[in-house]
């Protein structure tokens, strides 16, 4: 682990034991803020940690947890830290984790029960003793049980490219039921976020009973979790086409809720249900501040009576459309991408939310395999595909030698698919198949050809594929070198990580990022959905630096050019432009910068 994620890591169980041990809120807030802020920023905090002024200049550090930053860097340790970790039990910690169990509950458990570990709730759970706390009905405690078990198989947490074709098969579905008007998700996957806890969907209907009956009777469901007047929870399992593709996730399904909401408060419930939980908040302040109430209901002048507005007959201000709503609050539409409380409710209303780029935008793949390494399509055949969704331009860039297992090409292999590539692209009209390659970064910064072999391809992507558990600091040099190389136009997959099943390389970004500007080379977003690397955060920085991405698919299979979509919202996230984005430039802007370095 890095020194961040280190770092953050002790904020985070901070909070949590604070909360544990009946601090007060504020103390628990600063702590999981750090956290947050420490995560999403770009620049390895290390180098920095005794300098309070650079410090306190981020977001949610004050000097108190500066003090903490310097403390950690001096000694690997935080004082305070240990003290909790004396006072609350290890096991109390992953308590807190079981979705549904907020640190209220836990507290109670460990107080009344002597509840410290997952263990020892099981055990309450078969004794029958968590039925004596308050509040604890049966129904609550098969939640929690079910909860546990869900975790155990999956880790709680879906891929999004898992997530989001099950929900737009959820939401195809709905659409075809009696009476529905209209149907969307929201919650994380709305949001494009790279894992999702839940799927939230929404309805209007004439006919409540009838949507929720579809919904819980859809062929998949494995269990009905809760079945309210407007709001239902289903567990699904999850399609072995779907599942099956990467293995690991098919087993423990996934939870899906459906509401029920009225249509004149449709705009106001997608807000709602959309988040973040901390966009919302941000949004709420700024009702309050404009005399106004914000609920999921709409947004409503303030009149001074007691109690929800919606229940008294008041009628909104805005609610029909979140376009209404946020235009009502003095802000343009803010995209669900970017609702995560980073800034982008001050920036809508100074007039400075940037033009995110779309998918429709995207007319290039500049990373792409065929059968000559580990693909599984013919050149022509991947052409055929990118051309039929619009894109003037395909990259070929099979592996390069030291990838064995993945079918590396060996320099005379390398030339004659070259000469393959060119034929096909004389072949096939309408679109332009460069001959390229992915080469390796080995482990000390060099590339796996030599340089006057790179000089004859048109597209170099250049990755790390092993050695990815090399320290930070070797992972930063070996990066480095790669940008410098004057022939190198993209680096794949820059720290190579698999979400949740790999860290990958924590090279310190912000030096990644300079030098990627200073060089002309443009970051990499991996878009499928086990990758997603760049991440958000990391885009965020890259893009406030004038870096230059690339959102690629990095196409194995003719399904792979789905994708794309998970890396365009991870761009989103990360508030890139269609201006930064090599893979929205017209072909002939594309072109010319890929003539760098070369004559
Ligand atoms: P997830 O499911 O963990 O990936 O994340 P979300 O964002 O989908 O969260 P979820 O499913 O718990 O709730 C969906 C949205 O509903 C959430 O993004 C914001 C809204 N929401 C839920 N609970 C609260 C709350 O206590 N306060 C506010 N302001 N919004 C909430
Ligand atoms: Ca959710
Ligand atoms: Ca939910
Ligand atoms: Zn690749």
């Amino acid at each position: 682990m890095g020194f961040n994620a280190q770092i953050a890591q002790v904020f985070e169980q901070m909070a949590a034991m604070l909360e544990l041990t009946g601090a007060d809120r504020f103390r628990v807030n600063a702590h999981s803020k750090a956290a947050r802020t420490i995560k999403d920023t770009a620049s390895d905090l290390e180098p920095l940690a005794d300098d309070e002024k650079e410090l306190t200049k981020l977001d949610g550090i004050g000097k108190g947890t500066a003090a903490k930053i310097a403390e950690f860097a001096r000694t690997g340790k935080v004082e305070e830290h240990q003290e909790l970790l004396g006072k609350v039990p290890a096991g109390l910690l992953d308590v807190l984790d079981v979705p549904g169990l907020g640190p209220k509950t836990v507290k109670l458990m460990w107080d009344e029960l002597g509840i410290e570990s997952v263990a020892d709730l099981k055990k309450a759970i078969d004794a029958g003793t968590l039925a004596g706390l308050p509040r604890m009905g049966a129904k609550t405690i098969e939640n929690i049980k079910q909860s546990l078990e869900f975790q155990e198989s999956s880790g709680g947490r879906l891929h999004v490219g898992i997530a989001r074709p099950i929900a737009d098969s959820i939401v195809e579905r709905l659409g075809e039921v009696e009476g529905v008007e209209r149907v969307a998700f929201a919650g994380s996957l709305r949001r494009g976020k790279e894992t999702i806890g839940d799927i939230d969907i929404l309805v209007t209907t004439s006919d409540p009973d009838g949507a929720m009956d579809a919904f819980r009777s859809m062929s998949g469901v494995t269990k009905v979790l809760a079945a309210g007047e407007t709001k239902s929870s289903v567990r699904l399992e999850i399609p072995d086409e779907i599942g099956g593709r990467f293995g690991g996730d098919a087993g423990a399904g996934v939870q899906v809720d459906l509401r029920v909401v009225p249509s004149e408060s449709w705009g106001a419930a997608l807000m709602y249900f959309t988040g973040s939980k901390e966009h919302n908040v941000r949004l709420r302040e700024r009702a309050i501040k404009r005399g106004m109430t914000l609920n999921e209901y709409g947004l409503f002048e303030d009149d001074g009576g007691d109690g929800p507005p919606q229940k008294r007959g008041v009628t909104p201000a805005a609610s029909e459309s979140e376009e209404d709503i946020y235009r009502a609050l003095g802000v343009g539409w803010i995209p669900p991408t970017v609702r995560e409380d980073r800034g982008e409710i001050d920036a809508a209303d100074a007039g400075g939310l940037p033009e995110l780029v779309t998918l429709a935008d995207i007319k290039a793949e500049l990373h792409s395999h065929t059968t000559a390494s580990d693909g599984a399509m013919e050149i022509l055949e991947s052409a055929r595909e990118a051309k039929s969704r619009g894109f003037h331009t395909l990259a070929v860039t099979d592996h390069s030698k030291s990838s064995a297992v993945a079918g590396g090409l060996s320099v005379d292999r390398l030339r004659e698919h070259i000469a393959a590539i060119r034929a096909a692209d004389a072949e096939l009209k309408g679109i332009s198949i460069l001959a390229g390659s992915e080469v390796d970064i080995l482990g000390d910064g060099t590339l796996d050809y030599d340089d006057e072999v790179l000089a004859e391809l048109d597209v170099v992507v250049a990755s790390p594929h092993a050695a990815l558990t090399q320290d930070s600091k070797k992972a930063t040099k070996r990066l480095l070198r790669a940008i410098e190389h004057p022939l190198v136009h993209i680096i794949g997959h820059p720290t190579g990580r698999l979400i949740e099943r790999r860290r990958g390389l924590e090279p310190a970004m912000d030096e990644i990022i300079a030098a990627a500007v200073e060089h002309d080379v443009a970051l990499e977003i991996n878009a499928h959905w086990m990758r997603l690397d760049l991440r958000d955060s990391h885009v965020r920085a890259a893009v406030e630096a004038g870096c230059k991405i690339a959102i690629d698919c990095d196409v194995h299979g003719p399904g792979d050019y789905d994708n794309l979509v998970f890396g365009v919202e991870t761009g989103q996230r990360g508030w890139l432009t269609k201006d930064l984005c090599v893979n929205a430039w017209p072909k002939a802007k594309l072109h010319k910068w890929l003539k760098k370095g070369r004559g």
